[in-house]
């Protein structure tokens, strides 16, 4: 499908070379900087690198596997990844089974560089591969009707050793208002560093939404239904005083336990820092016009 709009860095971004040309077309009245050389800026500012694959595919959270950061890498290779379909109902022309390997052969795959910020206060930069999932949307065919889209993980106890367990009401399930899912942002992530996304990751597909906390990015998904009513969201049935169903990476709006405003770089080892969140992540210019005249303190 056509490429519409990729505007976070790639790869061939991150150079050294690249973003002082960046900052030097800034610093020259914005003179041939597009929104990318902008965002890409205002994001290499606070550093870009990917992390290492080890620190990406060994401090996950994914319940189905257990509650621990180390569970999913240690389980997750029970999971049975292929046939994979994702199912596609509600409020759309073309319902049915989608099955993943059609699902692909009609999508440009492409990388996205995105700076990844867990609910825990501890973030990331992760390089994904995948596609939009506006793209997936329009190949169901979305009816007027539809105002959110709701996300479902397999459920499949034998495989998924944490579902034996009533930590979460299983399935996991998430959502988005249809304006957010259709952000060219927001992607349907199928690799890792060009490789096949790594079960502890959410294999064979899932949601990646920047500049949301991790727990909307749900993974592993068999199911998306178009609906006009806001769907329930796993974390928000669980502990609804503590987290909402937007789940905007906000600095200013603590949860109710922890600040949100600064945030532990993994990696690095014992030298692992601090930094200051930034409003939406980093990715503000791109996404506050969704929450214009929202009070996001109390849609949280
Ligand atoms: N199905 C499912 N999706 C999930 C989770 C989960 O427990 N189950 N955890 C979420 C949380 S809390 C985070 S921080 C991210 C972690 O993604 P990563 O392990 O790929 O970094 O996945 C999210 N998606
Ligand atoms: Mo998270």
């Amino acid at each position: 499908m056509a490429h519409r709009w990729t505007n976070d860095l790639s790869r061939a971004d991150i150079t050294p070379e690249h973003i002082y040309m960046n900052r030097r077309q800034i610093m020259a009245g914005l003179a041939g900087v597009g929104l990318a050389g902008i965002a890409g800026q205002a994001q290499a500012s606070q550093g870009l690198t990917p992390n290492s694959w080890d620190d990406i595919t060994n401090y996950n959270n994914f319940y189905e596997f257990g509650t621990g950061k180390e569970d999913p890498a240690r389980y997750a290779s029970a999971l049975t990844t292929s046939p994979w379909t994702i199912k596609i109902d509600g409020m759309v022309d073309r319902p049915g089974e989608y099955a993943l390997g059609d699902i692909l052969s009609k999508m440009t795959i492409e990388e996205r560089i995105y700076r990844f910020r867990c609910v825990e206060a501890w973030s990331m930069v992760i390089p994904w591969n995948g596609f939009e999932l506006s793209d997936l949307l329009d190949m169901a065919g979305v009816q007027d009707s539809a105002k959110y889209v709701a996300f479902e993980t397999l459920y499949r106890p034998d495989e998924m050793r944490g579902q034996k367990f009533s930590t979460i009401d299983w399935p996991y399930v998430e959502g988005l208002r249809l304006d957010e899912a259709r952000h060219p942002l927001t992607i349907m992530a199928t690799g890792l560093y060009g490789k096949d996304l790594p079960k502890q990751n959410g294999a064979p597909i899932r949601l990646v939404v920047p500049w949301k906390y991790g727990f909307k990015s749900i993974k592993s998904v068999v199911r998306i239904t178009l609906t006009d009513r806001r769907p329930p969201t796993s974390w928000n049935k669980l502990i609804p005083r503590e987290y909402g169903f937007y789940s905007n990476v906000n600095p200013k709006v603590d949860h109710p336990r922890w600040s949100q405003a600064s945030e532990r770089v993994v990696g690095g080892g014992l030298f692992s820092r601090r930094q200051d969140t930034l409003m939406f992540n980093g990715y503000e210019s791109q996404v506050a016009s969704l929450y214009k005249g929202m009070d996001l303190a109390k849609n949280f």
